[in-house]
């Protein structure tokens, strides 16, 4: 079991699942949304389409097209409207049930942006420090999923969660 946290860009990777910091719709956006549906190509949108949204904190699987990757999770992440509207749990959840389906659909290997820190707005340390102990929690009990990479888009994404590591691992 391993757990790596990288400086890189997502839509690179190539592991058995990469999930998409989404929104409900799941028909695409900015950010890493726009850049995983970019990489993927068109075929990618098509698929999400029939699917009708995701609520927050839940996560639906596809096929990873382009990408090296071969499938894509996409779980919608909280926005961040001040930290009383259950934003921590629903983070937690997006990891829990992105982690879970990663198992159901027998991936060995996962990679996370990080999800909702953001135009989400979810502040990063605190966001880190869940994602970290929630994927930490997952690798001791998964059966299939046993490399899980954070890649962080930028410098400060980077620091914060290797200080989440210092602070939960
Ligand atoms: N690889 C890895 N991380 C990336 C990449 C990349 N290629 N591009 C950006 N990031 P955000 P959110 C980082 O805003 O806060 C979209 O429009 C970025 O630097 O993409 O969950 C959706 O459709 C940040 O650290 O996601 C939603 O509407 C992290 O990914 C909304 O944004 C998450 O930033 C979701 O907002």
């Amino acid at each position: 079991m391993a757990f790596d946290v990288i400086r890189g860009d997502i839509t690179k990777m190539r592991v058995d699942a990469i999930v998409n910091a989404a929104n409900t719709t799941l028909l695409g956006g900015g950010g890493v949304d726009g850049a995983i549906h970019q990489a993927a190509g068109p075929q990618l949108l098509a698929v999400c389409r029939p699917l009708h949204g995701c609520q927050t904190g839940e996560a639906k699987i596809t096929p990873g097209f382009k990408l090296p990757a071969k499938f894509v999770i996409h779980t919608p992440g909280p926005i961040w409207r001040g930290g009383t509207h259950h934003e921590a749990e629903l983070l937690h959840n997006s990891y829990l049930n992105s982690l879970k389906l990663a198992e159901k659909n027998q991936c060995q290997s996962v990679a996370f942006p990080s999800i909702s820190t953001g135009v989400y707005r979810f502040p990063l340390n605190e966001g880190a420090k869940i994602a970290v102990a929630t994927i930490l929690k997952f690798l001791k009990t998964a059966t299939f999923v046993k490399d899980v990479t954070m890649v962080c888009f930028d410098e400060g994404t980077y620091e914060a969660y290797l200080m989440a590591i210092k602070a939960v691992g």
